[in-house]
């Protein structure tokens, strides 16, 4: 799926944007940004600090909402907080999450708690209280399309106002010399079971959907988890806790050999830092596509306490009944193809891969926590296409200012957030890494940096060699036009 499909029937964009909500040609924002998800939200509130820069940006929901159908109660962050919006790149912000809990007053409670990772709820939370008082973000906004404006030497940014209803309510325009995409990723299913998904009134859904579906799966007959990274772990685990005792009717399928923790080592933890981001970026293309499949247990494994937890929750039905739970989990196994047979039972084909063995499997509700992807951008780049260069598997290439590359005939800056994985490493959609990718950025838009970065993050050194430029904005070449403007603003 494609984002950015502009409705049908609804009068073509004018000029002139609603009051509000866009800025007209003779004055362009500095800087447009696509998506409001965490990392254009933290570049937003560093941006709010940078005095003379002119911001906005725009995301197609009502409001700030962070993974919704996963903020299962007592699944936490897999970062500290002090990786929260702003803290990393600048610890005095107004927007960290220390000044949330001071607003909550809650600081107290939180010091004597000695908690280091937040809840996944409370973390949604204080990205909405940030989203609600940070001046320049408009949701209810779907960015359709961008094109370069070479007259005027700005991004054109076509966009639809969404209703609370959800409808198309008008078109509008606005202008940024620069642009930041955070989209996102969706969903993945894979494609043997894509039919199935897609298919109305069968019991099949991706976890990111689970808490819709929460209180029908804890009462469905059989119900299947497909999946052994961190959110298929977490829904087992909850359909586990709260299943009958001795009649708990879950299967949790995992195509990896084992259930793999993640790998949470100090030294291992330095493969997400701004250090090893710099490293992996100078590495020569092949080498890094080699090298981050097998990075996987960084990001792909279940937290040591999930995986503690399960393991305790079937100890102690297992105890209770006197019996085995009725849980089964089987690793190394793939599921080929998947189909109905009775309005409300599913038959999953399964083959494992280490014994050769295939079997049939009947099920009454299948999860897939299947994953997510990097969302789409054709439609809405479609205009910019033919300047961006690519690299030898057509993918964009990326530079250490997380812009893409572009034909010079371009002027302005086009950046990615969590778009830049195969370019930037397993840290790209790193919540640790916001704060100082954000401040990047910034300081290539400025003409001294604004918000100076450490030289050095990590006690691990990477490569025999220096890797290139310092990402950190200084000492980079500024964007000349940007640099003028912001240096008088200043003042
Ligand atoms: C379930 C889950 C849990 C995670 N937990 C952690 C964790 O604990 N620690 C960690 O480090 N990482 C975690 N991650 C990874 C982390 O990268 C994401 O959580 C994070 O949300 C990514 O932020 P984002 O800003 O890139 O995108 P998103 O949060 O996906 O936000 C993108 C936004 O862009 C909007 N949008 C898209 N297209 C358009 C358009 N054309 N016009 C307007 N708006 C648009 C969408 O509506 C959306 O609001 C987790 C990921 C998942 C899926």
């Amino acid at each position: 799926m494609s984002t950015a499909q502009p409705p049908t029937g609804i009068p073509a964009p004018t000029p002139g944007p609603p009051p509000g909500a866009a800025s007209p040609l003779e004055t362009p924002l500095d800087l447009a940004g696509v998506g409001i998800g965490p990392f254009n939200l933290s570049l937003a509130a560093l941006a709010h600090r940078v005095p003379g820069l002119r911001t906005a940006f725009y995301d197609q929901r009502p409001a700030f909402q962070w993974h919704p159908g996963l903020l299962i109660e007592g699944a936490t962050i897999q970062v500290p907080f002090l990786a929260d919006l702003v803290t990393l790149a600048d610890p005095a912000s107004p927007w960290s999450f220390l000044s949330y809990l001071k607003a909550q007053e809650r600081l107290f409670p939180f010091y004597i708690a000695e908690r280091f990772h937040i809840e996944r709820a409370e973390y949604d939370a204080y990205c909405r209280w940030v989203s609600e008082q940070l001046p320049g973000l408009h949701f209810g906004h779907q960015i359709d399309a961008v094109r370069w404006d070479h007259a005027h030497g700005v991004f054109e940014i076509d966009f639809t106002r969404i209703g609370t209803d959800g409808e198309a309510e008008a078109l509008g325009r606005t202008h940024a010399r620069h642009l930041v995409l955070g989209v996102g990723t969706e969903p993945y299913v894979p494609e043997p079971l894509r039919p199935l998904a897609e298919a109305p009134n069968v019991p099949v859904l991706h976890a990111a959907d689970y808490l819709e579906h929460r209180e029908r799966l804890l009462t469905t007959g059989q119900v299947t988890v497909v999946g052994s990274g961190q959110s298929g772990a977490e829904v087992f685990l909850d359909l586990l806790r709260h299943r009958p005792l001795g009649a708990e009717g879950l299967q949790w399928l995992a195509r990896t050999p084992a259930f793999t923790p993640m790998e949470y080592s100090k030294l291992g933890l330095e493969q997400f830092s701004p250090d090893y981001t710099r490293y992996f970026h100078g590495l020569p293309e092949p080498v890094r596509d080699q090298l981050l499949p097998r990075q996987w247990q960084l990001y792909k494994g279940i937290a040591h306490e999930t995986i503690d937890a399960i393991h305790q929750e079937l100890y102690r039905r297992a105890q209770l009944t006197g019996g085995w739970p009725g849980a089964v989990l089987t690793p190394g196994v793939t599921v080929r193809t998947a189909g109905r047979i009775a309005a409300a039972r599913l038959e999953l084909h399964l083959e494992h891969t280490q014994q050769g063995t295939r079997s049939r499997h009947t099920t009454e509700a299948v999860i897939l926590a299947t994953g997510y992807r990097e969302r789409r951008v054709d439609t809405l780049l479609a205009a910019l296409d033919p300047y961006i260069r690519r690299d030898s598997s057509e993918r964009p290439r990326i530079d250490a200012q997380h812009r893409l590359v572009l034909d010079p005939m371009i002027k302005g800056s086009v950046y990615v957030q969590n778009a830049e994985r195969h370019s930037h490493g397993v840290g790209t959609p790193d919540l640790g890494l916001a704060a100082w990718r954000s401040a990047v950025i910034l300081n290539s838009m400025t003409a001294e940096p604004a918000y100076p970065l450490p030289s050095r993050t990590a006690f691990t050194t990477f490569g025999l060699q220096p890797s290139g430029p310092c990402a950190t904005g200084v000492g980079l070449p500024q964007l000349p036009d940007q640099r003028d403007r912001l240096a008088r603003t200043r003042t």
